[in-house]
């Protein structure tokens, strides 16, 4: 039977969940616009005042926010509460430039637990569950955003951190963890490292797991989900929205539900900045309406998804959106071709190859080239020439048929590739070197 955290928004009338954003967002505006400075001559350059914003039909009238409005108030810039109410502060540096921080009030914490709280429970756990929480605990929101879910739940809360994956499969055994929480990628990882001690998943508890922080695909799910013996759920969240539990899947794993009481989507073109109808693909636009240290409205998250409002046959009206399919500056263009490193991923995953692998994109003589460099297991590495040689083909001409242009591939020794205890880094850009 589906269980749910909070049912009365979780399941509500989707009439109840609109009345409640708009009396939501109203309050947002107001706030933001009497106590951000930033915030109050932006509109005010876009000629909006509070008064304008009645409902969530008058949310694309307000401007949008961007990584950069963040760094440019650096690093309490756009607190809506003065810093002695802010309890916690968490940032992100992503891969480039100035990182960004956001800042929590008791309630916001309050709240963030409730969101992570509602992804938990729809995989399964509750108070009788050991979670293991193998996010990174410190400035990133993703170890102490699934402990305060995990705290809020009555799970017995086992705050592992990453790295250091012997001990992690020691935890796993003793505590009998039955809930993991961490990155895809070091699932893969920690994976490996269990059947490099000579165990398998019947020696270990797991039973469900909630990853997310990075773009993994269905093909990722099923080895994660093979080799752990557990049922993978995605997460989605983002420092600048509150952390993880922005969106968490339910059992029917068709797309994430977004915790719309708390977070508005919108569905945009990226170039235009024109909101999209609903099914078309574009960026994902977030409004928090409910935090109080930091609000944010129309965040141009730069993630690409889609959202749908069909019903949903675990019973939450809460809109879903899709595994995210890349970012806008993700997004590689090679030789005037879009590339997603997800494609990539699908191909490589559907013909067997493990998770380890890397695209390094050059430009030599103004000519781009893609190479895909993945590992191969190590049976199929004592091979003879001819046998790598094939093999390499069969994947060049399965990669060129979804791409649309040529990639090299280089199979590589088992481990060559550095193995991430967080966020997996599966692009090299050489090009960007250049810039
Ligand atoms: O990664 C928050 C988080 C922690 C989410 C733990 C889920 C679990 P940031 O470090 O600010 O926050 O990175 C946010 O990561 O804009 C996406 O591009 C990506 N991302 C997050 N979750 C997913 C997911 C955390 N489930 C950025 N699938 C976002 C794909 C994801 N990408």
């Amino acid at each position: 039977m589906t269980r749910y955290y909070q049912p009365e928004i979780e399941t509500a009338p989707r009439e109840t969940i609109r009345a409640l954003q708009s009396e939501r967002l109203v309050d947002a505006v107001r706030r933001i616009y009497n106590n951000v400075p930033f915030y109050r001559e932006k509109m005010q350059r876009a000629g909006v005042t509070p008064d304008d914003i009645r409902s969530v039909d008058d949310l694309d009238r307000l401007p949008f926010s961007y990584k950069q409005d963040l760094r440019d108030t650096y690093p309490y810039g756009l607190l809506a509460v003065p810093l002695r109410d802010v309890v916690r502060l968490h940032a992100s540096s992503g891969t480039t430039g100035k990182q960004i921080v956001a800042g929590y009030t008791r309630r916001d914490l309050d709240i963030w637990a409730d969101c992570c709280a509602r992804a938990l429970t729809a995989a399964g756990c509750d108070e009788n569950d050991v979670v293991h929480v193998s996010y990174g605990y410190g400035l990133f929101t993703g170890g102490l955003g699934a402990d305060g879910g995990a705290m809020k739940l009555g799970a017995t809360t086992v705050p592992v951190s990453s790295g250091n994956t012997q001990r992690q499969i020691t935890i796993l055994q003793d505590f009998g963890s039955t809930i993991l929480c961490c990155t895809p990628s070091y699932a893969l990882h920690i994976a490996e490292v269990l059947h490099q001690n000579g165990l398998t998943k019947d020696d270990i508890h797991l039973k469900a797991g909630i990853f997310g922080a990075e773009p993994w695909t269905n093909e990722m799910r099923r080895q994660i989900e093979e080799q752990l013996g557990l049922k993978a759920f995605d997460i989605y969240g983002l420092t600048e929205i509150i952390g993880p539990g922005v969106a968490f899947e339910c059992g029917e794993q068709t797309g994430m539900h977004i915790n719309e009481d708390h977070f508005i989507v919108e569905v945009i073109d990226p170039e235009t900045g024109r909101v999209l109808p609903e099914g078309e693909q574009g960026e994902l636009v977030f409004s928090a309406i409910t935090k109080e240290a930091f609000p944010i409205l129309r965040y141009r998250t730069r993630d690409i998804g889609v959202i749908s409002r069909g019903k949903c046959a675990c019973g939450r009206t809460l809109v879903k959106m899709s595994k995210p399919r890349g970012r806008t500056d993700d997004m590689l263009i090679v030789r005037g071709v879009n590339v997603f490193p997800s494609q990539i991923e699908s191909v490589l995953l559907s013909l067997g190859y493990p998770a380890n692998y890397r695209i390094v994109v050059d430009r030599k003589a103004n000519n781009d080239s893609i190479e895909v460099q993945v590992e191969i297991s190590n049976d199929v590495f004592s091979d003879t020439v001819r046998g790598l040689t094939d093999r390499g083909r069969q994947l060049e001409d399965a990669l060129k048929s979804l791409l649309g242009i040529a990639a090299r591939v280089k199979l590589l020794e088992p481990g060559t590739i550095e193995r991430s205890t967080g966020k997996a880094v599966r692009v090299i850009d050489k090009r960007k070197l250049l810039d």
